[in-house]
């Protein structure tokens, strides 16, 4: 007999205050561990995610000036990336100006160097435009959680830390993404081990708002409804390197950017998005800390293979580092053709 999943979203009252590693219990090698005022402030934001429930209003956070000071230096640094080959905010904008065929033309050309899913930009530039997303404020939940619902009916849902790998995909069978509401420790801005509101908000939010994206989240998590451990195991592998760490052919042929990263795990970390497209590294903030481990001489030229279903039987049989940048990235053809792949390989899930 399958045992009982959650389907709706009021089902999560049950799985969501069952988190890992709860926001006041950092373990050692956390950058914020020997920080007693880092620390009560994050029992104090975990606290109200652990007393949500369905229904209520979603917990509003008066984030300190620090706090946003280190979204805000993170944005800068994300926006730059997410700009390169757009032309900035504004070549969308000119090319608009221009009408017609000329502005078609002139919008692919500057999309053509892209480093992120352009339908990711997109979406960050429209999230911004509607007052959404900002650099300069850290957003809340609420706001974020009706555009969203907006656009694809997907529902965010305050979470004290992380969930195990069934609760989390069976939160995206119902269509509903946990989202810690902490900010990384200011001691090392460019990297967490672990997520955090930039990684949830700039990170995965946007691309949930994408209709083939949001399904491809929807199909992984509807798999993972009542399966064997070890099929959890395989779908969360899948899951880290596609909706974590996946990237997109670019357009080489025509003189564009080789990759585009749509991994929130990578578009909210500047240096590893620079390094998986093949990017130098973002000048880092004085003294920062990029990542342990992460140096050059440390981690040399990733691997790129291409995501193919054949590519998938090796991706869900892969372990991955959760501390350090990624050895492999898998390329997709668009986020369709990844959509394609994780919907064949959930149906064979699903058939066993
Ligand atoms: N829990 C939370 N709170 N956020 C996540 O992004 C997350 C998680 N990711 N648990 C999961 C695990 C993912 O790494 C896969 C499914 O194991
Ligand atoms: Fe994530």
């Amino acid at each position: 007999r399958r045992r009982w999943y959650p389907t709706t979203p009021a089902d999560l009252d049950t799985v969501a205050a069952r988190t890992l590693q709860a926001g006041d219990d950092l373990s050692s090698d956390h950058p914020g561990f020997a920080d007693a005022a880092y620390r009560s402030r994050r029992a104090a934001i975990t606290a109200a995610a652990a007393r949500y429930r369905w229904g209520d209003p979603l917990p509003v956070v008066a984030y300190a000036p620090a706090e946003t000071a280190t979204w805000t230096a993170v944005w800068a640094q994300l926006a730059a990336l997410r700009a390169v080959g757009g032309g900035g905010s504004g070549g969308g904008a000119a090319a608009a100006a221009m009408g017609g065929a000329a502005a078609a033309a002139a919008a692919a050309a500057a999309a053509r160097g892209r480093v992120v899913a352009p339908e990711y930009a997109a979406a960050v530039e429209g999230a911004v435009a509607e007052g959404v997303l900002s650099g300069d404020a850290i957003p809340q939940l609420g706001g974020v959680d009706a555009w969203l619902h907006d656009r694809t009916g997907w529902r965010v849902r305050p979470v004290g830390g992380l969930l195990s790998p069934r609760d989390f995909l069976n939160g995206l069978g119902a269509k509903v993404f946990h989202a810690t509401q902490y900010i990384r420790h200011p001691s090392v801005p460019g990297y967490t081990p672990e997520p955090d509101v930039i990684h949830e908000l700039l990170g995965h939010v946007p691309l949930l708002s994408i209709p083939a994206f949001a399904g491809l989240n929807e199909t992984i998590g509807i798999a993972s409804r009542g399966a064997r451990d070890d099929a959890i195991e395989r779908l969360a592998r899948l899951y880290w390197f596609t909706v974590e760490f996946g990237l997109l052919w670019g357009d080489a042929a025509a003189g564009g950017a080789p990759y585009r990263a749509y991994g929130a795990g990578l578009l909210s970390s500047p240096g590893e998005l620079a390094r998986a497209v093949g990017l130098p590294a973002p000048p880092t903030a004085e003294g920062e800390d990029v990542r342990e481990g992460a140096s050059p001489p440390a981690n040399p030229e990733p691997d790129r293979r291409p995501l193919t279903l054949e590519a998938v039987a090796e991706v869900v049989a892969s372990s991955y580092p959760v501390t350090s940048f990624q050895r492999v990235y898998y390329v997709a053809q668009g986020l369709e053709g990844a959509a394609d792949v994780v919907a064949a390989y959930a149906r064979q899930v699903q058939a066993e």
